[in-house]
């Protein structure tokens, strides 16, 4: 796993993709190759804070990261069922752009029968409240990556209570950034840090579990 880590860390793109595909027809676990892609990601961001790489790297990095989700999803979708286990509705809070965490929380989910409305990036609190109200759903994912950006998710969830919505939907909010600390600032019902924790609180909710 080292040597993944190390792939991405330089962004070497082929050998990564490589690796994964050698990884994975092995038979090493999708989330335990998840798990090195992230910790590359996380170098190339602590690079990029050390002003050793710049936003090109960090760009180049999320292309990369989608490289690799085209071979890894497949895996994480494993054992996906028709019937659905009920509706999630997921977006990244406005102002923010990151996606590449959100859209393997949205793969995951599929893959254990889950419905998914995803309202996308950089999406304003309105458009949360409208998508709970028009679809019923049990379950509001927030993702946010930036210490600038998780606020909004305080504001999506103030917006909810506003509009009467609160107690008829439950809120996970996801992200590096997030913690014990931002759940209770933003008043959600838990946070996450990994897309797995995502599954089992619709689990919980939904009464799968
Ligand atoms: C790739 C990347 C980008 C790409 C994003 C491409 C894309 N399509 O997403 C681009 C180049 C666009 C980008 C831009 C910026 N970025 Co950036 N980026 C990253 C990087 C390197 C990787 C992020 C990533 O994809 N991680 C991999 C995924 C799998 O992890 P994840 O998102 O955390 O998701 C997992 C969990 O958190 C969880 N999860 C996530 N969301 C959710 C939601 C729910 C509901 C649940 C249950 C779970 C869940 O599940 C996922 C899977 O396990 C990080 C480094 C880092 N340490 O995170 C910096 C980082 C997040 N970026 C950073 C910055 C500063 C920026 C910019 C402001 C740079 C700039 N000066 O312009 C802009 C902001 C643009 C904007 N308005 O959003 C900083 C943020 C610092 C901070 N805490 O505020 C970081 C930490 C880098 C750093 N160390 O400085 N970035």
């Amino acid at each position: 796993m080292k040597e993944l880590v190390a792939a991405i860390t330089n962004l070497e793109e082929e050998a990564a993709v490589a690796i994964v595909e050698k990884k994975l027809q092995a038979g090493v676990s999708a989330h335990d190759v998840l798990a090195a892609c992230n910790e590359g990601l996380i170098a190339v961001g602590d690079l990029f804070s050390e002003g050793e790489y710049f936003l090109t790297e960090l760009m180049f990095s999320g292309e990369i990261m989608n490289s690799i989700m085209e071979k890894l999803t497949p895996y994480l979708s494993a054992g996906e069922t028709t019937a659905t286990k009920g509706k999630v509705v997921i977006g990244t809070v406005l102002g923010d752009i990151h996606d590449v965490g959100k859209n393997i929380v949205i793969n995951l989910l599929k893959g254990h029968g889950y419905e998914v409305i995803d309202l996308g990036i950089d999406v304003p609190a309105a458009e949360f409240v409208k998508a709970v109200r028009e679809t019923g759903t049990k379950v509001l994912g927030l993702s946010a990556l930036l210490n600038s950006t998780y606020p909004e998710m305080k504001t999506v969830i103030d917006e909810l209570k506003k509009a009467g919505l609160r107690d008829s939907v439950k809120v996970i909010i996801g992200g590096t950034i997030c913690s014990e600390k931002v759940r209770e600032f933003t008043g959600a019902d838990d946070f996450a840090t990994t897309a797995i924790k995502g599954v089992h609180f619709c689990n919980s909710v939904y009464g799968h579990e």
